[in-house]
């Protein structure tokens, strides 16, 4: 057995009978009350999940394993230039609970390599789609047309044992996430370069050869890469995409269906399609205001025009957090230490002065700050990659290592069919 997948199953089995234990003595003990505003407020802050690999804290943000942003960029494993994490080491960390060594995001990386192929039909499936299908709707697709290669239905068809459900969704994992960056660059370069394919490079590193497929060799974007790809892999269970991976997993769907169902949710705006349309906002008041530099004052204005005409702001709030998200602040320490002095980059950072005490001073927005979607953009564009509706595959190629990685811990842990209870106004109602 391959030592990821021998530490995975260790550690799973470990914790599958404490859980076990646990439930037999103390399973009726309360966690959580509702109120009537969680039921129709979409269910935010209900305790009704349980997700191994990140947990969100409303004022420090997101830890992985325990690991907060600072800290994985400072001990995982990084790229051959020695400064910005490698992915790799991140799934490691989520799957198993322990930072890996350099040879062991070694072994990852060179696993990755050795899966990447992707099938022939997907290639044709998205051929067939118009060249100007939203890249999200075009990633769901590929990642559901790869659904033929499940080594989990194929073995659920063959009557799999239920305690070997683990086995192939890990395997699943490994060939889903091995492939992601073949098809996510294919989509760019189809949609943006007349189909100008390039060839992998199998001694890149994940992130590296991704970049390399994207067309874009520079050290400094495969770095940007290997950063933005680690920082927006989780944000733990119930934001809408992980929800929505578990939710179909749940079913015993496939890890290809789980993902691809997972990044629908993933392609909403008030979820991770917000990145597209900050940097859009972004371009449009540029333009309306005729300057690549605007003040605060002329920002402000915009603001409150954008406000006016009833739509949000986007890149800023959360459903959870209640500070600057992270995530923003790990991007503006890149842009700080590569970039600084960039016009787009600077608009940004002045919008974060601009923003929140506007948004403070409507009342009822729960968080003024910015999430991780108001920084990537400006990131991208300085790198030359302008086409802003692809940002939220970049997204979802990273967000699939997080919930993917919980997958494979939902089947180990025998988590069951997720089925929550509704209810109708009346039967409220009939309860006041
Ligand atoms: N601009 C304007 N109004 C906002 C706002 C923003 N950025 N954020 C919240 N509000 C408004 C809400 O629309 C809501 O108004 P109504 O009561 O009139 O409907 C009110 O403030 C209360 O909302 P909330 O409790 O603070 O926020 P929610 O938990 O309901 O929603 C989120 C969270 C992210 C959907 C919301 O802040 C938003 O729409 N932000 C802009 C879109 C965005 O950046 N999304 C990306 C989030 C990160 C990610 O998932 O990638």
């Amino acid at each position: 057995m391959d030592p990821l997948k021998q530490k995975f199953s260790e550690k799973a089995t470990a914790l599958r009978s404490e859980i076990k234990a646990m439930l037999k003595e103390h399973g009726d003990k309360r966690f959580d009350e509702v109120t009537l505003k969680q039921i129709y407020g979409g269910a935010r802050g209900i305790k009704s999940m349980v997700w191994e690999t990140s947990q969100l804290d409303a004022l420090e943000g997101i830890r992985f394993r325990g690991y907060s942003i600072p800290q994985l960029r400072e001990q995982l494993p990084k790229g051959p230039d020695g400064k910005e994490p490698r992915p790799e080491g991140l799934f490691w960390l989520m799957l198993v609970g322990e930072v890996p060594t350099d040879e062991e995001v070694q072994w990852v990386t060179e696993q990755w390599a050795s899966r990447s192929e992707v099938p022939e039909h997907t290639f044709k499936a998205l051929d067939a789609l118009p060249v100007d299908t939203h890249p999200m709707t075009q990633f769901t697709v590929a990642i559901a047309s790869m659904q033929s290669e499940s080594e989990f239905a194929r073995r659920y068809d063959e009557g799999i044992s239920k305690n070997d459900y683990w086995d192939p969704t890990y395997e699943d994992t490994m060939n889903l996430v091995a492939r992601l960056p073949r098809v996510a660059a294919y989509i760019y370069r189809r949609t943006f370069h007349n189909g100008d394919h390039i060839a992998p490079d199998k001694s890149l590193d994940w992130s590296g050869n991704f970049a390399h497929m994207l067309g874009k060799d520079s050290a400094d974007f495969q770095n940007l890469m290997r950063l933005y790809l680690t920082i927006h892999a989780d944000h733990e269970g119930g934001n809408a995409s992980a929800h929505t991976t578990h939710l179909v997993g749940s079913t015993l769907s496939d890890a290809y269906l789980s993902l691809s169902a997972g990044m629908n949710a993933l392609a909403g705006p008030l979820h991770g399609l917000a990145n597209q349309e900050v940097i859009k906002w972004i371009f449009n008041m540029l333009e309306s205001l005729g300057t690549q530099r605007p003040t605060k004052e002329q920002i402000a204005k915009y603001v409150e025009d954008t406000l006016a005409s009833g739509q949000v702001i986007p890149g800023y709030g959360h459903a959870v957090l209640r500070k600057p998200d992270p995530r923003f602040m790990a991007q503006k320490r890149f842009a700080e230490e590569y970039i600084k002095g960039d016009d787009v980059v600077e608009v940004v950072w002045k919008i974060f002065d601009v923003v929140p005490p506007i948004l403070q001073s409507l009342g009822k927005v729960k968080n003024p700050w910015p999430n991780v979607d108001a920084h990537s953009g400006a990131l991208l564009v300085h790198y030359g990659l302008k086409e802003y509706s692809y940002y939220t595959v970049l997204f979802g190629v990273s967000r699939a290592l997080g919930v993917l990685a919980a997958l494979c811990w939902s089947r180990a842990l025998g988590f069951p069919l997720e089925r929550p209870k509704s209810v109708t106004t009346e039967w409220v109602k009939a309860q006041l």
